[in-house]
């Protein structure tokens, strides 16, 4: 068989807190890859515009309640519908850069506590419903300490952008990047994931964003896209 027949393209994705640049970043990085020829899919998390996106749109804007449970169960469905598509496209040779993914799944639902403070639900329970997902190649994290958060400006106004909130998010994060790095156990599988210092300057962290994708890109990756956590 021919070896040079099961490269693919990259499946990259940024996660981080509110405020990180996140989005900023995930857009100039799609705008830049596709201004130097490489065939390019931006995605984003929730994508709001689904029937099941709806819904969950429905929950961020607080014009709607939801049990807790069947929430984090549409943000995993909502990624399961787009699944077999972001498949289709590695394979085709389409780079899928991807704003947010099963990591803020994780990191958000497990950070949702009741009014002593107590987790709503287990992070594990949380996990569950995104085990395998396409696993991507690269998961940039944006971090961002809550001081510099600060200084960017206020929260919006959807259910999560609360300080408090963010907080426990980040934490949870923390302990998602710890895993994706160190632990074989939760099977981080291929995924490689780089922590972003989100403080610095845009361009700065564009210049970072850019040297470690870049590579990826060009070189395509070998092999079939992997299953996320098995
Ligand atoms: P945006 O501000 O990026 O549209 O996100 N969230 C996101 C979850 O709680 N679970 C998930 O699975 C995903 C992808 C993060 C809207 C909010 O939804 C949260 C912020």
């Amino acid at each position: 068989s021919n070896p040079t027949s099961s490269r693919r393209a990259p499946f990259i994705v940024i996660e981080g807190l509110d405020r990180s640049g996140k989005t900023t970043q995930t857009s100039k990085l799609a705008q830049r890859l596709e201004g130097s020829g490489v065939d390019t899919k931006l995605v984003k998390f929730p994508d709001r515009t689904t029937p099941i996106g709806k819904m969950i749109d429905s929950y961020l804007r607080s014009a709607s309640d939801l049990d807790d449970h069947a929430v984090h169960l549409l943000f995993s469905a909502n990624r399961w519908e787009l699944a077999p598509t972001i498949e289709r496209l590695l394979t085709a040779g389409t780079t899928v850069i991807c704003d947010r993914y099963a990591f803020s799944g994780i990191a958000f639902s497990a950070s949702k506590v009741d009014a002593e403070g107590a987790p709503l639900l287990p992070f594990e329970w949380c996990r569950s419903p995104d085990v395998g997902l396409p696993a991507p190649d690269l998961v940039l994290f944006f971090d961002i300490t809550p001081e510099k958060a600060k200084e960017r400006g206020g929260y919006g106004e959807e259910r999560y952008e609360k300080e408090e909130m963010q907080l426990r998010v980040r934490k949870a994060f923390h302990r998602i990047a710890e895993e994706m790095g160190e632990d074989e156990k939760v099977g981080r599988g291929a995924t490689r994931w780089v922590t972003v210092d989100a403080g610095r300057g845009m361009d700065e962290v564009e210049r970072d964003v850019w040297t470690l994708v870049e590579p990826l890109v060009r070189g395509g990756v070998t092999g079939p896209v992997a299953k996320l956590w098995t």
